[in-house]
């Protein structure tokens, strides 16, 4: 979805945004005029003391009384500067309590881990089969209120999605809660925002909303199992990712089960691989999964080394996990 430049300037996409977007440009355009204000003044005060000999052959010497007139000046700014800063923060307390509380009929929830350096995903149901999990892809469906409860993996990290919602750290050992509700279909870009390392910049994300209806048949897919192998080359394939890879990775329908690394039962139904580092394509693919240190360096994927042969077999099998 591309947008005219002005429009991400102007525009939101949710309601959370939409309540701190303006009085994000009002507390920026009132800073930018006291500056402007102020700094002016500074100039006009020190020609003004140039002009009657400068300041330091005052220095030490009483005022005359016509010169502590000043003082009401004083008085005057102090006046003046308190009533943008009281509006500031009557809208400020406005807008906190439309965005701060996430509403009390969400229509979703689910759970979000910062991980060094990518994030895992993952909705629940009704039922215990209905939970499943993905990386760095958030779908949620339009104009509902999805509450996102939010976990540290390791260190601190935040959650933020400038056009749908402000930032809220992931903790270690604590739940913190964040809501998003877009208002239409879109694309939406999303990155951590607290300094958690060398990779702190390449752990970005996206959130896809979509019609009701869309959302729905891609959680249905997500809910598959990963499908059995067809030919020997991708049975072949499995038993050497599951063996290989299954050590950090999961592949739910498989032996892989591990959670240290992002899911890979759907995989191919990720537009980007590695926290939005790269383009999810074969050629990306394979470069990643044989050499990640090289793209993402300090990664917590060491470098594969595979066979070429070995390496055929696992791109084979990775690309049905659709
Ligand atoms: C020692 C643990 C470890 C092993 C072994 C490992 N990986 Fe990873 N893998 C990770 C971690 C951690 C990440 C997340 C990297 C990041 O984004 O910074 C990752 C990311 C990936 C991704 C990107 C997934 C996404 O959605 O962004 C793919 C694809 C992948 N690994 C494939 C493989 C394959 C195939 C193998 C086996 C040949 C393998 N990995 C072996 C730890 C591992
Ligand atoms: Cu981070």
């Amino acid at each position: 979805m591309t947008r005219p430049p002005l429009d991400y300037l102007l525009g939101s996409d949710g309601v959370r945004a939409d309540a701190t977007l303006p009085l994000t440009w009002f507390t920026l355009a009132i800073s930018i005029i006291v500056c402007v204000i102020i700094a002016w003044l500074l100039w006009v005060g020190v020609r003004r003391a140039r002009a009657n000999g400068g300041a330091a052959e005052t220095v030490g010497t009483p005022l005359e009384p016509e010169q502590g007139r000043g003082l009401s000046w004083i008085t005057i700014g102090l006046a003046v500067s308190a009533v943008p800063l009281l509006a500031t923060l009557i809208w400020t307390m406005a807008a906190l309590g439309h965005v701060v509380g996430p509403p009390r009929r969400s229509g979703m929830t689910i759970d979000v881990t910062g991980h060094q350096w990518w994030w895992e995903v993952e909705y629940h149901g009704a039922n215990p089969s209905d939970t499943f999990a993905t990386a760095n892809e958030i779908h949620i469906p339009i104009g509902t209120p999805v509450v996102v409860r939010l976990h540290g993996g390791d260190v601190i990290h935040s959650f933020w999605v400038p056009a749908l919602a402000g930032k809220t750290d992931t903790i270690p050992g604590q739940q913190n809660i964040a809501w998003l509700q877009a208002d239409r279909p879109g694309i939406y870009r999303g990155q951590c925002t607290e300094f958690c390392g060398v990779e702190h910049a390449k752990m970005g994300f996206e959130v896809v909303a979509q019609p009701a209806n869309d959302f729905e048949h891609w959680r249905e897919a997500q809910l598959q199992t990963a499908p059995p192998p067809a030919t020997p080359q991708l049975i072949h394939g499995m038993q050497f990712t599951t063996f290989r890879c299954g050590l950090c990775h999961s592949i739910r329908g498989t032996d892989a089960a591990s959670h240290y690394g992002p899911d890979l039962t759907h995989l191919m139904s990720r537009r980007t691989i590695a926290a939005t580092t790269l383009p999810n394509n074969p050629g990306a693919l394979a470069g990643w999964i044989q050499a990640p240190q090289g793209m993402k360096p300090g990664t917590l994927m060491p470098d594969q080394h595979l066979s070429g042969a070995e390496l055929n077999d696992v791109l084979a099998y990775v690309e049905t996990l659709k």
